[in-house]
C-alpha cells in the first residue's frame, strides 16, 4: 500500500470531496448494531439454516438505540440489515429469508424502517450494512450472475425505501476474492444515494483500517492505492484508478463478539480501554464506528449501554472547555497564542484537510521556556490529539513538515488527564460461537 502522495503529484481524487469533509469533521464517531438471526441462537455467524421463527424480539425499541448513539455523541448508526446467513431484517420481496417470516409484529414488522425512523427522530444519521457474503442463497456459490441480480435488488430495497443514508457499509468477510457486479453495484448508489460515504469495497469513498481492534496508528494517511481486504485475508485490494482520498474508519465492538450473547457481559470492555481506543482513532485523525449489539429484547443491553454513555460523556467532558489560539505562520513554523496565559495537558490540532492531507510530521515547543512539549510525531490529518504533562504557555511553536502544511486551528484544555491511556489486553473471540 503506498501512502503519503506528495503535494506536487496531488490530483482531484487525492483531495476529499465535501461529503469526506462532513464525513470526517462530524461524524467521528459513529455506532454500528449488529442485530439479526444471529442474536437469538448464540451465534457470530450462521449458515443461513437457522429458522426464521427464532427471530422474536420480545420489546423491541428502536427509540432506545437510537437516543443511546445520540446520547454518546455517535453522529450516525449502522444497522447489519443483512448479516452473512443472508436473514434480512426488512421484509425483502427477494427471499422469504427475512423478517417477514418471523413471529415478530406478526410478520408485518420492518427493523430497517423502524432503526431509520428513530435516527431521523433523533437527529443522527442512518447507514446500512448489507453483506455480500450470503450463505442462505444458494446461488451465491453457483451462479454469480443470479446473485448478483439478487444483490442489487436489495440493496436497491434499502436505498430507496428508508430515505437518506449516510454510509453504506460492504463488509470484505468472506468474499475475499469473489466476484461481483461492482459497477452495477456503484450505479444503484450512484443513482440513489450519491452522498452516502461506501465502505471499502466498490468505489469506496472510505477504508477500512485493517483491524477490528479500533486502532489505527501515526503517521495516518489519507491518500491510498490499495484497501485491506478483510481478517481473514491479509491481502490488499488495488484502487481502480490508483491512489484517491480514502480515510480510515476504526471498526470496534464494545464486548469481545460482534452479536449479543448472554455469556460474555465479562469481555465488556472498560471505560479505560475505550478511550485509549479513542486517542488512537479519533485522536490521530481516524473514524471510530463502536458496535454495540441490541440484545433477545430488541432493546441495548443495559450494562453495554451505560458504558457506552459513560465512555460518550467522559470523552464530551474531557474536551468540553477549549482555548483556541490565534495562528501565524511563516516558512514552516505556525506560532499559536491564546488570548492569555494557559495551563493544558491536551492539544487538539486540525490540518486545513479540503487542500489535501500535506503535513507529514511535526513537534511542538514552548518558545519562551524552550521546552519540548511533543516530538516524533508524524501527520496531523482532520484532529490530531497530544497529552502531555501539564504545561503553563502564552505560546506555542508548531514545526510543520513540509512547509506548505496548514494548519485549520489549535485549540488547548486543561482535563487533569495528562498521558494517553494504555490499551488493555482483550480476551479471545470465541471461534466456538461460528458455524
Ligand atoms: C467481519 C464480520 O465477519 C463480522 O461478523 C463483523 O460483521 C465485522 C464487522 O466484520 O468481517
Amino acid at each position: 500500500m503506498r501512502i503519503g502522495v506528495a503535494l506536487s503529484s496531488m490530483t482531484d481524487h487525492q483531495l476529499p470531496s465535501i461529503d469526506q469533509l462532513v464525513y470526517q469533521r462530524e461524524h467521528q464517531f459513529a455506532l454500528f448494531c449488529h442485530f439479526g438471526i444471529n442474536t437469538f441462537n448464540g451465534r457470530e455467524w450462521s449458515d443461513g439454516s437457522l429458522p426464521a421463527s427464532t427471530f422474536a424480539p420480545t420489546d423491541f425499541n428502536a427509540a432506545d438505540w437510537a437516543l443511546a448513539a445520540r446520547d454518546a455523541g455517535a453522529a450516525h448508526l449502522i444497522l447489519t440489515a443483512k448479516h452473512h446467513d443472508g436473514f434480512c431484517l426488512w421484509p425483502t420481496a427477494t427471499t422469504g429469508y427475512s423478517v417477514a417470516s418471523s413471529p415478530w409484529r406478526g410478520g408485518n414488522g420492518d427493523v430497517v424502517a423502524e432503526v431509520a425512523n428513530a435516527c431521523r427522530d433523533v437527529g443522527i444519521g442512518f447507514g446500512v450494512y448489507l453483506s455480500p457474503w450470503d450463505r442462505h442463497e444458494p446461488s451465491w456459490a453457483n451462479d454469480h450472475a443470479a446473485y448478483d441480480a439478487l444483490y442489487l435488488r436489495q440493496l436497491e430495497e434499502l436505498l430507496t425505501g428508508y430515505g437518506e443514508l449516510f454510509e453504506i457499509w460492504f463488509d470484505g468477510a468472506g468474499s475475499e476474492r469473489h466476484p461481483y457486479a461492482w459497477d452495477a453495484i456503484m450505479a444503484i448508489v450512484d443513482r440513489h444515494q450519491p452522498q452516502a460515504m461506501v465502505f471499502n469495497m466498490g468505489r469506496p469513498t472510505v477504508r477500512w483500517v485493517g483491524n477490528e481492534d479500533g486502532l489505527a496508528s501515526d503517521p495516518c494517511w489519507y491518500v491510498v492505492d490499495a484497501t485491506h481486504r478483510s481478517m481473514f485475508d491479509a491481502g490488499t485490494d488495488e484502487l481502480r484508478g490508483g491512489a484517491r482520498y480514502l480515510p480510515p474508519e476504526c471498526d470496534v465492538a464494545i464486548r469481545r463478539h460482534w452479536f449479543w450473547h448472554d455469556d460474555d457481559l465479562s469481555t465488556l470492555k472498560s471505560l479505560r480501554h475505550l478511550e485509549a481506543i479513542w486517542y488512537r482513532s479519533i485522536g490521530l485523525g481516524a473514524n471510530l464506528l463502536l458496535n454495540v449489539p441490541p440484545a433477545t429484547t430488541g432493546r441495548l443491553d443495559p450494562d453495554d449501554r451505560a458504558r457506552l454513555i459513560e465512555f460518550g460523556t467522559t470523552m464530551r467532558n474531557r474536551f468540553a472547555y477549549p482555548v483556541e489560539a490565534q495562528l501565524t505562520q511563516v516558512g514552516r513554523v505556525v506560532t499559536a497564542t491564546f488570548p492569555q496565559e494557559v495551563t493544558i495537558d491536551h492539544l487538539v490540532l486540525q490540518e486545513a484537510i479540503e487542500n489535501g492531507q500535506r503535513i507529514r510530521s511535526h513537534t511542538i515547543r514552548d518558545p519562551n521556556s524552550g521546552t519540548g512539549i511533543v516530538d516524533g510525531i508524524f501527520t496531523v490529518g482532520s484532529q490530531r490529539v497530544h497529552a502531555f504533562p501539564v504545561a503553563t504557555v502564552i505560546s506555542l511553536e508548531i514545526e510543520l513538515d513540509p512547509d506548505d502544511g496548514r494548519l485549520a486551528s489549535v485549540a488547548g484544555f486543561r482535563t487533569g488527564v495528562e498521558r494517553i491511556p494504555d490499551l488493555e489486553a482483550q480476551p479471545e473471540f470465541d471461534s466456538g460461537k461460528v458455524h
